[in-house]
């Protein structure tokens, strides 16, 4: 036997891989843009970025909760505490042969599955750096590239219809306008008014109730290829009335936390496409569940964004290499939201198609520590 082949062998003896230490950072990007929903403005985004090391590897991931509870429950400062108290210490000095072994200390604790979904994906990268293939390999993916769409934040109706020129010279396979009371029938109208064949969707961020069926039955008519999230964030059951009521299909993005959300929705028909969020479902084993139980009712899905820095973004590329994402996802070009990113690799569609992140295995993405060094709000460094 070589001297190598031992190696090898005692390698695999102690399988898995060893997290040594981990590196948690609030980071803040100003936006180019204000992003404006019916929630509230973001101008710039702020978010956690999780570095998992060990074995001379990193995992890296961005979470996606917001400063302030308005998406959904989870804060950035809850999360912080979340993760330096419970998640980080009962992870770091232990080894994982693979991101399915997290899941005893993950699932015990309710909710935070943006929490959750930060060092499980991190771990997914990790795990795919370890193999050297790329994440997608590992999620299963079936695609090089995938189609990609623009989501167009709340505007006046002129600035909106300059965001669509753009976005539908640009190539995007689909545009999507935010919605909200007051806001929403006249605008879709003068969009539709200029381009009658676009793939156009809307997307309520939970605006409306089942008092505004009228209004829901107004958008009814403009040919949306869906309408997003219009009732309650933790709403299921009035999403099925409404679509009883409708033509268009209803997309479900707040409502579905997980796989069990996805099969109660679509065996109510509460809607009929699920848009999913990695960062918002617990990480890609639930992601993949949800596309899994969406493909076995026949609902398409397609990948959701929160604004991701570029990790965040090259995470959500990889999922949508999957089979059943057969609609356009929101992960535009990354120069759309950002002057310089945290990245070293471009991320930029190409005619509406956003090529698969390939420098290196895993995400396939490398930070630029010198550029997220001054972006950096806030620093913590864990280890055993
Ligand atoms: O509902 O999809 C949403 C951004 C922030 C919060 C919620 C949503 C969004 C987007 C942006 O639509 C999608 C993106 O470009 O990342
Ligand atoms: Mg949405």
């Amino acid at each position: 036997m070589t001297e190598t082949s031992q190696n090898t062998q005692t390698n695999t003896m102690r399988s898995g891989i060893l997290i040594e230490a981990a590196e948690l950072r609030v980071v803040s990007l100003p936006l180019l843009t204000p992003f404006v929903i019916s929630t509230g403005t973001m101008t710039s985004k702020t978010f956690l970025l999780l570095v998992l090391k060990g074995e001379g590897l990193e995992g890296i991931a961005e979470a996606v909760m917001d400063p302030t509870p308005d998406y959904l429950e989870e804060t950035i400062p809850g999360a912080m505490g979340f993760l330096r108290d419970v998640l980080l210490p009962s992870i770091i000095g232990k080894r994982f042969s693979s991101p399915y072994e997290l899941e005893p200390y993950l699932a015990p604790w309710r909710g935070h599955r943006m929490s959750k979904a930060v060092v499980e994906m991190a771990f997914w990268d990790m795990w795919s750096k370890s193999l050297n293939v790329p994440l997608k390999a590992v999620l299963g993916g079936v695609r090089e590239r995938v189609d990609v769409g623009v989501s167009l934040g709340i505007a006046s109706i002129n600035e909106t219809l300059d965001r669509v020129d753009e976005a539908v010279a640009d190539g995007y396979k689909r545009t999507k306008l935010k919605i909200a009371q007051g806001h929403d029938v006249k605008l879709v109208a003068a969009v539709r008014a200029r381009y009658p064949d676009i793939k156009l969707t809307v997307d309520a961020n939970t605006d409306y109730g089942l008092v505004d069926l009228p209004t829901l039955q107004a958008l009814d008519e403009f040919n949306l290829d869906y309408i997003e999230q219009p009732l309650a964030f933790d709403d299921i059951h009035d999403h099925a009335q409404v679509q009883a009521a409708l033509k268009t299909a209803i997309c479900l993005d707040e409502s579905i936390r997980s796989a069990s959300d996805t099969r109660k929705a679509l065996e109510m028909r509460a809607g009929r496409v699920i848009n999913i969020k990695v960062g918002r479902v617990g990480g890609f084993a639930e992601a993949r569940a949800i596309h899994d139980v969406s493909a076995a009712f026949g609902a398409p899905v397609w990948c959701g964004g929160m604004l991701e820095a570029g990790i965040g973004r090259a995470h959500n590329i990889h999922l949508a290499t999957l089979a059943n994402f057969t609609k356009p996802g929101d992960t535009s070009s990354a120069s759309r939201y950002f002057k310089h990113d945290i990245i070293n690799e471009p991320l930029e569609a190409v005619h509406g198609e956003m090529p698969v992140p390939s420098n290196g295995a895993g995400i396939g993405v490398s930070l630029n520590y010198d550029y997220l060094t001054t972006v950096t709000d806030h620093f913590e460094a864990f280890s055993r």
